[in-house]
């Protein structure tokens, strides 16, 4: 092989990455979009559903809606309990700490929920149990001692 050749294999092998790397963060970019449009969307359902009325003190609300917990990742002090609703019209959903070996909570029909409270410090990762593999329905939680 020239060097001439070398070279141009070596710009075109980093143009590619590039352009890879370039379609990557697009697509990243576009679906985090997606999960913000979903989750201004999940808001006014929640608004329509239970009014202005905020949780009681120490409960944090995440949303379950269009195959979308919102917010998707969060961080939560020790002790918080987290409550996880359905504001979806027809879907049902479940919360399930799968990796850490917890049992699948029960299938929450629209306005249903579920609340758990988080005593360990961590990075937990979580899956809807119908949705977590084909509509990569997942969240996460970091608990803050
Ligand atoms: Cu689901």
């Amino acid at each position: 092989m020239t060097k001439a050749v070398a070279r141009a294999v070596a710009v075109g092998g980093l143009g590619l990455a590039a352009l890879l790397l370039a379609w990557v963060s697009v697509s990243q970019a576009s679906s985090d979009a997606e999960t913000e449009k979903i989750c201004a969307q999940a808001e006014e359902r929640y608004q329509a559903l239970f009014g202005d009325q905020p949780p009681e003190a120490g409960v944090v609300v995440v949303l379950m809606y269009k195959y979308t917990f919102c917010p998707p990742d969060l961080e939560v002090k020790a002790g918080t309990t987290l409550r996880w609703i359905n504001v979806d019209k027809r879907t049902s959903h479940s919360v399930w700490f799968k990796e850490d070996g917890k049992p699948e909570s029960d299938r929450l029909f629209p306005e249903e929920f579920v609340d758990m409270t988080l005593d360990e410090a961590g990075a937990f990762n979580y899956i809807c149990g119908p949705h977590g593999d084909q509509e990569k329905m997942r969240g996460k939680v970091t608990v803050v001692p």
